[in-house]
């Protein structure tokens, strides 16, 4: 009698799992995802259109190529390889370690570095574990840390809190005091670090920016630094692609650690990167012994076995192919694209009355602050995006949400990789004006964002400009060519 029951409530059981289909013969693993999964591919190709037949001015993204997106896929995710090379918790790593050994030689050569001086590690994940990985090298728990403020430009990771939430890690297990801009110059306020330094003393002070359009002040961070005894950390994610084509400053010259991601300006696969120095520090003034950098163990040990365990190989592979294209010629040619695009983006912005923070920029990105032009961010973010034009909304100093900021962020990288030129940045932002103008249309008659998403989505006017625009924006970005995948 049990088991008929038992029986009886498996096959209701049954009845409520989904229906698998039988009429494959045998699972192999060499299916492709068209046929493996058709929901899944046909959600990458929608995603593939949108790449190609938008434009992409998120700042922090690029189009990576063809062969780095090919070891991203390759077997190397299959290996587990925790440890260092020579040194493995796992074994069959004959492979693993040359692929890793031949990324840190790639990195130091592709930013000049000698190997004497400086290490790498390239196991990081991304950002902002590589930055937790070097805040956990070089500091105690609720030792003192100073970055610039989200809001002003910083990176969540360089420490964030408000007034009742300390909302980064950064700032929940060390303590963080922010610096900011100068609100007159837009840039940061060098003297003003400098006296807050001098009283808050800090173990690290960070070199970095997210959403910052002028070049950093490298010597005036080690001057400080050196008078407070902190270690200098930069954070060079962004421009990390502009420094290894050596088109703008670096801050190897004066930092201790530098962090990066790999997958912004630099143009790999989404990964992280921590330089150390190493060698001699100083030299004892009485005994006269040498002092050594300790960063090589210290920065290592954090990444592994602190913080992460088994290192993502198929990234270290892909970010070594991205820094063999970096010290191409043509690689130092699209950087200089990219300084020349930005710099056309935010003169064209300038012309069509948008006030751009700091007055220009002299990187990859432009921010410009909405609320002189009666909207915001969060607004003309969705307005664009529904047009197929693809930005961020971004905090300008003094905004209190970041949810609904002022500012929008634009970069150049990503369609400067797809060839656009001067003439074309110009054309985008005529394109992207229009947007704005459609936002400002739209917003007259609604008060929240919640009531604005509606009606841009509702009112048939809208729909119909929006409609105009997309294409306007499609048949342009179409035309141009499209690195790692067939998007035709
Ligand atoms: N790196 C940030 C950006 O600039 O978009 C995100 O973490």
């Amino acid at each position: 009698m049990q088991s008929v029951r038992r029986s009886s409530s498996l096959i209701q059981q049954a009845k409520l799992l989904p229906r698998v289909s039988w009429a494959r013969s045998v699972w192999t693993g060499q299916e492709g995802i068209q046929e493996d999964d058709p929901e899944i591919y046909s959600i990458i190709q929608k995603e593939k259109f949108r790449q190609a037949n938008g434009l992409e001015l998120i700042a922090s993204e690029n189009f990576a190529s063809r062969a780095v997106l090919e070891a991203l896929g390759s077997c190397l995710n299959n290996k587990y390889s925790e440890g260092y090379p020579g040194a493995r918790y796992y074994g069959g790593n004959e492979n693993i370690d040359v692929i890793e050994r031949l990324c840190q030689s790639r990195a130091l050569e592709a930013f000049r570095l000698d190997p004497a001086r400086w290490g790498v590690n390239v196991q990081p994940y991304s950002g902002s574990p590589a930055n937790f990985a070097a805040f956990t090298a070089l500091l105690e728990p609720h030792d003192r840390i100073m970055g610039l403020d989200l809001p002003d430009g910083g990176h969540l990771t360089h420490g964030f809190m408000t007034d009742t939430k300390r909302v980064s890690a950064t700032s929940k297990y060390f303590e963080s005091m922010p610096y900011r801009l100068n609100p007159q110059t837009g840039r940061i306020d060098y003297d003003k670090l400098f006296e807050t330094a001098r009283l808050f003393r800090p173990r690290v002070i960070i070199a970095g920016t997210t959403a910052y359009s002028r070049l950093l002040d490298y010597k005036a961070f080690r001057q400080i630094c050196d008078e407070v005894k902190a270690h200098m950390l930069a954070d060079m994610a962004h421009i990390s692609g502009l420094v290894a084509a050596d088109v703008i400053p670096s801050p190897f010259e004066y930092a201790d650690v530098v962090t990066s991601t790999t997958h912004k300006t630099l143009r790999g696969p989404r990964s992280g990167l921590i330089f150390y120095r190493k060698g001699v520090k100083s030299v004892d003034k009485k005994t006269g012994k040498e002092i050594l950098y300790d960063y090589d163990k210290t920065v290592n040990g954090a990444v592994f076995p602190a913080l992460q365990g088994g290192p993502h190989q198929h990234q270290v592979a892909g970010v070594a192919v991205a820094l063999k294209q970096a010290m191409q010629p043509e690689y130092r040619v699209y950087q200089q694209q990219v300084l020349k695009n930005a710099k056309v983006m935010s003169q064209a912005l300038v012309d069509r009355g948008y006030s751009v923070v700091s007055g220009g920029t002299d990187n990859h990105l432009v921010l410009i602050d909405l609320k002189p032009k009666g909207t915001d961010g969060a607004r003309v973010e969705r307005v664009l995006e529904l047009c197929f034009i693809t930005v961020n909304k971004n905090t300008c100093a003094g905004d209190k949400s970041a949810m609904i900021p002022g500012g929008l962020r634009l970069g150049a990288p990503a369609l400067t990789t797809r060839g656009f030129k001067e003439s074309d940045f110009e054309q985008v932002v005529a394109l992207l004006d229009k947007g704005v103008q459609l936002t400002l249309e739209a917003q007259k008659t609604t008060k929240t964002l919640r009531e604005f998403k509606a009606f841009v989505l509702e009112d048939d006017e809208t729909q119909k400009k929006i409609a105009a625009l997309k294409e306007e924006v499609q048949n342009f970005a179409k035309t141009f060519s499209m690195p790692g995948f067939d998007s035709r």
